[in-house]
């Protein structure tokens, strides 16, 4: 073994045999793309869309919503009313493909930035609020709305969604009856370096659990970019676990969806995990404690931002003649009413009672359980 391979670079030590010492590269890393930043359809050799213009136009609606809650959110920050908020501008068309496919019974495993899909998903505005105000303990019923609580300790709910999906698998063997769920595991690309992570992906792998990992390109986690974080395409991290994957253009609504229909599909007929590279850009700062003009150029984000979203969609609905200013008036006004209502929604935030964060540990209380309660109670009382 030479002393590149023993590092884990691509050796350049000749090979009679293609994939003996790495795997065969492909010239250029493929995109799934099917519709351009211009706002045209491309056509991809494994993928179509299969949504229609009324369909489409939905999602923009989706999109713009999300991007006011957004921007209504770093605009808390600012005023006080929130500690902290992680923005998520540029990354909208990912969470609404991803919601537009996801099944009935399908669970959610987020990272910190997916505001947008728990919203879609039905999780109160004020919850979500509170988790950025410190107030919310996060213990929403997540079998009623599917979507857990966001993570903050990078690649840690990796391991949980993984474990979920093994249990929904088991469901299944048991129960024919049993319902169809299969678990998307979102994470982000400093995510993949996490040692969780990597657990994560082989026990989907040695169990060919019914998974779903999307992992959000941003190019960034915080300051560190991610060409620091892997010296190949994420998407072929996969590949050495045995998982099959692709990379997408996180910015063509049409593609995510294709692509997250693609993977969820295969979970759900028993063919087990399937990974997704959603590339992508932070336009914003990673959170509202964060200067990103510190460590990346202006241009670099002025580059990314001329493949925004929601413009390209717009674009292509109104050469569908799907679009028009009236339509795009209305959703602006819609958009306008929404963000009062995320204003006022900071308000209806609550503190849990103490005794609260006893409540739903388990299905039932332990006897453990029941005791710290009750000293907790006795504690506090004698304050
Ligand atoms: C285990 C752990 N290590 C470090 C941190 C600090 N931290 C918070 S976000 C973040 C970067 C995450 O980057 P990425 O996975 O790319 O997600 P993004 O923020 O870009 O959405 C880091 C290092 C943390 N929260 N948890
Ligand atoms: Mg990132």
């Amino acid at each position: 073994m030479n002393t590149a391979m023993s590092i884990g670079r691509p050796t350049d030590r000749p090979s009679a045999q293609p994939g003996r010492f790495q795997p065969q590269q492909p010239v250029e890393t493929p995109l799934v793309q099917l519709l351009r930043p211009d706002g045209t359809l491309t056509s991809d050799p494994d993928f179509a869309p299969t949504l229609s213009a009324g369909q489409v136009a939905e999602m923009l609606r989706d999109m713009t919503l999300i991007r006011r809650f957004d921007t209504e959110g770093t605009a808390l920050q600012r005023k006080g009313q929130l500690s902290l908020w992680a923005p998520l501008l540029g990354q909208e068309a990912i969470q609404v493909g991803v919601h537009a496919a996801l099944g009935q019974h399908d669970h959610v495993f987020p990272s910190h930035r997916e505001h947008g899909l728990a919203m879609l998903m039905g999780l109160p505005v004020e919850r979500l609020l509170g988790i950025f105000t410190g107030q919310e303990t996060g213990d929403w019923d997540a079998d009623e709305v599917r979507f857990h609580h966001l993570n903050m300790v990078i690649g840690g709910h990796t391991l949980h969604g993984v474990g979920y999906a093994m249990a929904q698998q088991r469901d299944r063997q048991a129960d024919a009856a049993a319902d169809d769920g299969v678990s998307l595991i979102i994470h982000g690309d400093g995510a993949i370096s996490e040692g969780d992570v990597n657990e994560a992906y082989i026990f989907a792998a040695a169990y060919q659990a019914p998974a779903v990992f999307l992992c959000v390109n941003n190019q960034w986690a915080i300051s560190e970019p991610v060409e620091r974080q892997s010296i190949v395409p994420l998407y072929q991290r996969a590949w050495g676990f045995g998982i099959p994957s692709v990379r997408v253009d996180g910015n063509d609504v049409l593609a995510v969806h294709a692509a997250m229909q693609w993977a969820l599909d295969r979970a759900r007929n028993g063919e087990g995990p399937s990974f997704i590279e959603a590339f992508t850009y932070r336009v914003g700062a990673h959170t509202t404690s964060d200067d990103p003009t510190k460590y990346r150029s202006k241009e670099e984000t002025a580059d990314w931002q001329i493949k925004d979203p929601l413009s390209r969609t717009e674009t292509w609905l109104r050469s569908e003649g799907a679009w028009d200013d009236a339509q795009q008036a209305h959703l602006d006004q819609e958009a306008e009413a929404f963000g009062a209502q995320v204003r006022s929604a900071v308000n209806n935030v609550t503190t849990p009672r103490f005794e609260e964060i006893f409540d739903r540990v388990y299905a039932e209380p332990t006897p453990d359980l029941i005791a710290q309660r009750a000293q907790v109670l006795r504690e506090v009382a004698a304050l």
